[in-house]
């Protein structure tokens, strides 16, 4: 099997790139990743000998075509990710987002290769803390940020050109991803990172804000049961059935780490900021037989912090560039 990962310097895709050769010695892995400053290509030094890494964009129709023609099967990662960036500025996110996504669809048309698209619970905005409903398969899309309205704008290219051209596509939309290798930018990362600098960490407007978390590797063996097992032309939603608040996730990460649980400070909201997401995954667990494997956050988050802190060459460079990002923004 021949498998072309874009963004696999990137988060979710170098977990993925790590797992897919851990269980299946025979797969040939090629990478597309732009190297943003999200991407750390140390992700990847554990398997540098095992893959081919390609520097480019999904954004360059050529380079795109040109490997998607030897691949078997795409995994479309590739993506400006962080919400708060995309309201600074938005021009990356349609390059890497729209643009990227329509280049792929282009070259697995014409070279008929099959394409899995990876996308988020976003898409759909938000709900309110006391409603009962969760997102599914039908959910209306309604996005709030610059960084969904272009995820959402790829998924709907992504069925438009399934059902108009044929294309033999698959889709997914999964909750918030935490575990290792995520850059520092995101919530959990940034306040472990800050944590181990004896920085205490930020929480946005009242901490309320529910989010729905999934281990890394759970969201990536979700990607590889639909890759094997969905049906083409259908769409995914992938979460972990674990709904919970900004504050409850900082107070755990201080209770690991050894912290007075009031050892944080609010800051001033995000704009638009979505109140709350969760997925409901029966879909997948039901069709698919796919289940998540780390049922317990707290023993994820302890595993999590173990890794940064073991792993500080990993994040150092990039905290401080971060931190400089956040300070221009009084966050
Ligand atoms: P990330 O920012 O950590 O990684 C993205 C990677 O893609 C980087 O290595 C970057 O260099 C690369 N990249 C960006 N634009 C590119 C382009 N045009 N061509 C080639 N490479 C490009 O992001 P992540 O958190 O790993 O997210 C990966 C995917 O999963 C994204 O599509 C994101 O929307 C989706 N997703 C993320 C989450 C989450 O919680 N992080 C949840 C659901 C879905
Ligand atoms: O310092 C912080 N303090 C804080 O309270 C940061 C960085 C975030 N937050 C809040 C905002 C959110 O309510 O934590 C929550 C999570 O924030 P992010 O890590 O920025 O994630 P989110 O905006 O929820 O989006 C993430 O999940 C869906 C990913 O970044 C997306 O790529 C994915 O599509």
């Amino acid at each position: 099997m021949r498998v072309l990962v874009t963004g696999g310097a990137g988060f979710i895709g170098s977990n993925y790139v790590l797992q897919t050769l851990a269980e299946q010695s025979e797969a040939h892995v090629t990478v597309l990743d732009s190297l943003n400053y999200a991407a750390n290509r140390a992700s990847l030094d554990p398997v540098a000998d095992r893959i081919e890494f390609v520097v480019g964009s999904t954004a360059d129709a050529a380079v795109t075509e040109e490997l998607v023609a030897r691949a078997d099967v795409v995994v479309n990662f590739a993506a400006e990710s962080h919400n708060d960036n995309s309201l600074n500025d938005p021009t990356p996110f349609l390059q890497s987002n729209v643009i990227g996504t329509w280049n792929l669809l282009e070259a697995v048309r014409r070279h008929d290769v099959r394409l899995h698209h990876i996308s988020t619970d976003e898409v759909f905005g938000d709900l309110a803390l006391d409603d009962p409903a969760r997102f599914t398969e039908e959910t209306r899309y309604r996005p709030s940020s610059p960084y969904s309205a272009t995820k959402a704008s790829a998924d709907h290219l992504v069925r438009a050109w399934a059902r108009s051209f044929g294309i033999r596509a698959t889709i997914s939309n999964c909750s918030n991803n935490y575990g290792p290798r995520q850059h520092v930018e995101k919530f959990i990362p940034r306040q472990i990172t800050n944590i181990l600098d004896g920085v205490r960490p930020k929480l946005y407007g009242a901490g309320t804000n529910v989010r729905d978390w999934i281990h890394v590797e759970d969201h990536n063996s979700a990607v590889q049961a639909i890759i094997e097992k969905g049906t083409v032309g259908e769409t995914y939603l992938i979460g972990a059935e674990c709904e919970v608040d900004n504050l409850t996730i900082v107070r755990a990460l201080l209770r690991v780490t050894g912290k007075p649980e009031d050892w944080f400070d609010f800051v001033s909201d995000r704009p638009g900021h979505d109140v709350r997401y969760a997925i409901d995954p029966s879909k997948i667990t039901d069709e698919l037989g796919w289940s998540p494997r780390y049922q317990d956050l707290e023993a994820g988050l302890e595993a999590t912090v173990a890794w940064y802190s073991d792993h500080r060459d990993w994040w150092t460079s990039a905290k401080h560039a971060t931190e400089e990002v956040y300070a221009q923004i009084g966050r």
